[in-house]
């Protein structure tokens, strides 16, 4: 049934226009990287919920987070966050990491946690504070070196809660300089990744509030620093995708914390409360391979309520499938329609592309790269999370 799906498909997009050997190749060199965060235990603001199976060490993230790879094909490394993963012994963590087929991906300092933090970090009028923000940093880079990463993703919780707290311009400075000290210390094709979020944890205003200011201060810092785009990270009706286009045009598009919002930060499953959005986003990217293939495609999502592997697996095939749609756009005629101004033709051209349901190509590409032609259907008949409760159900983890 598949197959005859597969080449139905296969026939409607060389109708289209579409050379379909090129949407399997971009399809295989798709690249997801999964975070250590969830893997275990977290939750909300309003408490933390557990759940049976979950990971306790880093050990058992990795465990996980190869496990994804091996399902879908496209998980290749996971990002590590340094606080809530630690090791007196990276170098093995890095060679545990590649026994299981995956590599350590990117390194985010924690400097939003903690005493010391919490009228700020880079931003801080002490400069205690700022110091220990800054020999944190220092300590992911030399992580970076241990385990193989050029990539520093950073975000900071720094803001204020009322008028007249803080003083705007002067935190500005605090920062600014601050991230020279950082950036200073890169090197070769080690890029650092900077973050931004409208609000939370501060209420009155964030120091790096929206893309504007992450690309202020990139464009302040130089080549090898860009912008992070968090999905949950914008005030409702941002058009996220327009951000991308211009980010990407300027090559400042550093990379993506894929997750879906209703409200705010929410990081729940990527498209699973817009998926047209991610489709859009996806437009821009599939619009120019060149560009797109230098970006760093990283899920940041906090899974307590659905089971957190298989939610990854639906993270991972949410994105695969908004890729595919995207691919499929026949940007010729897109063009054509958009010079003649046929505003219907040219709408119709991307919707025609997100209503194909490209599911037998994707299950053709993860046959054709050794992986389950249905990933979550492997994992629950593979009976992973029964031996992960088995096996981790013990007092203390190892
Ligand atoms: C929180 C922040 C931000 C950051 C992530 C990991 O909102 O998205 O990237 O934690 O540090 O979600
Ligand atoms: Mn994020
Ligand atoms: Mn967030």
């Amino acid at each position: 049934m598949s197959q005859d799906a597969y080449k139905v498909l296969c026939d409607q997009l060389e109708t289209r226009g579409v050379r379909v050997a090129e949407v399997k190749s971009r399809l295989k060199a798709q690249h997801i990287e999964t975070p250590s965060w969830a893997y275990s235990d977290t939750g909300t603001r309003f408490g933390i919920y557990k759940q049976a199976g979950a990971a306790r060490t880093l050990y058992e993230k990795i465990e996980d987070a190869a496990l994804v790879n091996r399902l879908t094909g496209v998980a290749r490394t996971m990002a590590v966050h340094i606080g809530w993963d630690q090791s007196d012994d990276w170098l093995g963590v890095k060679q545990y990491a590649e026994s299981q087929g995956l590599k350590l991906g990117s390194v985010n300092p924690n400097v939003f946690q903690g005493q010391d933090y919490k009228f700020g970090a880079f931003t801080s009028e002490e400069a205690r504070v700022r110091e220990r923000a800054l020999q944190a940093h220092f300590e992911c880079i030399d992580i970076m070196r241990t385990i193989g990463s050029e990539v520093l993703s950073v975000w900071y919780g720094d803001g204020t809660n009322y008028p007249g707290q803080g003083d705007f311009r002067r935190r500005k400075r605090h920062l600014l300089a601050c991230l020279r000290e950082v950036y200073s210390r890169l090197q070769g094709k080690e890029t650092i990744l900077v973050e931004y979020k409208f609000f939370e944890p501060a209420f009155y205003h964030t120091d790096i509030a929206d893309w504007g200011l992450a690309y202020l201060l990139a464009s302040n810092l130089g080549e090898q620093a860009k912008v992070l785009v968090d999905l949950g990270h914008h005030a409702h009706g941002v058009n996220i995708e327009h951000i991308v286009a211009v980010l990407l045009d300027e090559g400042k598009l550093g990379g993506f914390h894929f997750n879906n919002r209703k409200y705010a930060d929410d990081d729940l499953t990527v498209g699973s409360i817009n998926p047209y959005e991610l489709f859009l986003i996806y437009c821009e990217l599939a619009a120019d391979e060149v560009a797109s293939r230098e970006v760093a495609y990283m899920v940041d999502q906090c899974h307590y309520l659905k089971p957190k592997t298989e939610e990854m697996i639906q993270t991972i095939a949410n994105l695969q499938s908004a890729y595919a749609k995207a691919l499929i756009v026949n940007r010729t005629r897109l063009k054509e329609a958009q010079l003649g101004r046929d505003l219907v033709a040219a709408e119709n051209e991307l919707v025609r592309a997100f209503n194909t349901d490209v599911q037998p190509l994707l299950e053709e590409v993860r046959e054709e790269m050794g992986c389950p032609r249905d990933p979550l259907e492997a994992f629950r008949k593979g009976g992973y999370l029964e031996k992960a409760i088995q096996a981790r159900s013990s007092k203390t983890a190892s």
